[in-house]
């Protein structure tokens, strides 16, 4: 009595619960992979975080507290915005101002780039490019939906205000990119170009902890996810490739929320198309809002990204904010195969 006992002679029942990783000890911890170790990833990151999880108290209490339904306005890209949309964005743009190290951030939800004021004496040197609420037209029929983000180290002086060029960079570019999925539980999942890891809401604590690390795409995949509505006007090549998908009695899985199509393929398998289509003849998905964080999360899981034309998606030059892209992304073998069918079905150019 009174000389005290090692941890180790402790009975192993009191001590049952395994480590918890915070995403906040993780990225700190993390902090000394990254280029920058001054600390501003992390809090940028760490801002991101809390932004996910005020965004997934409210998509948890949409129907109670009526801001579901539509805001009765179209965005930039034609779509119609939700009441979700509009106050997803706010919370992300809120998060994200705080913290002085993002001098600009561009949202799906708006026009143009934001210039975020400079705070005196502080060097801000990172854009963030936010898809605040993905698939929200989902969001009425308590079906997933996503939030999608990605960081670039910005190529402005800092002394200055940011321009269009902090944006427009290839996705091989970014410095970090990120999805949060709303679903049957919420997970954040983002890489920084050392792997990827998901971390999943634990409400009771009000922490998001590491639940998946090293999330690494299976090489097996028994599925295609892909708008098979649009069967009869897709190209030549694209039908032929769902024929084939059917041939080999592969499962269709489309949920019509990217993150939600995207997260499943990180832990099943799968390849996800979006082709070209008549109504978005260069594809419907937008290059740097989704494709280019979601391809640089996909190809650090050991997975591959190109569009239709067989371009890598990461090494695509964006030529303006709200770009559209065609994708076609998931397991390497089936992506090639993809790429096979393309080469040798599509129409001249
Ligand atoms: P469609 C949601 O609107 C979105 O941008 C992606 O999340 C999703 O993959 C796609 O559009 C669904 O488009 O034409 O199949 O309804």
């Amino acid at each position: 009595m009174g000389k005290g006992v090692s941890l180790q002679h402790l009975n192993h029942n009191e001590f049952s619960m395994k480590k918890i990783v915070t995403l906040d000890e993780f990225i700190i911890n993390s902090q000394t992979t990254y280029s920058d170790s001054t600390g501003q990833l992390t809090r940028l990151l760490r801002d991101l975080g809390i932004a996910a999880k005020i965004i997934n108290r409210e998509v948890n209490l949409a129907g109670l507290v009526n801001i579901i339904g539509v805001a009765n306005v179209e965005n930039q890209s034609g779509d119609e915005v939700k009441k979700l949309d509009i106050f997803a964005n706010e919370r992300m743009m809120e998060c994200l101002t705080m913290s002085g190290e993002v001098c600009g951030i561009a949202s799906e939800e708006l026009e143009d780039f934001v210039k975020v004021p400079k705070i005196p004496g502080k060097d801000s040197n990172y854009v963030v490019i936010i898809d605040p609420l993905d698939g929200s037209s989902n969001i009425d029929v308590n079906v997933s939906v996503g939030t999608i983000f990605s960081i670039f180290r910005r190529k402005s002086p800092a002394t200055g205000e940011c321009d269009i060029n902090d944006f427009l960079q290839k996705g091989s570019e970014l410095v970090a990119a990120g999805y949060v999925l709303y679903g049957t539980s919420t997970i954040l999942v983002y890489t920084t170009g050392e792997g990827v890891n998901g971390f999943t809401l634990d409400p009771s604590i009000g922490e998001f902890c590491l639940s998946h690390p090293n999330i690494k795409i299976p090489e097996r995949g028994n599925y295609y996810s892909v708008n098979q509505g649009y069967y009869l006007k897709f190209d030549l090549e694209m039908r032929r490739y769902i024929d084939h998908c059917s041939d080999l009695n592969l499962g269709l899985r489309y949920i019509g929320s990217m993150v939600s199509d995207i997260h499943r393929i990180m832990f099943h398998g799968g390849i996800f198309l979006y082709p070209s289509t008549r109504k978005y003849p260069k594809g419907k998905l937008r290059l740097l809002y989704e494709c280019a964080p979601i391809s640089m999360i996909v190809e650090q899981a050991g997975g591959a990204s190109m569009d239709c034309n067989l371009k890598r998606i990461l090494d695509l030059s964006p030529g303006s904010l709200h770009e559209r892209c065609t994708v076609v992304m998931g397991r390497p073998a089936m992506v090639k195969e993809m790429k096979e069918f393309i080469e040798k079905y599509s129409a001249p150019k």
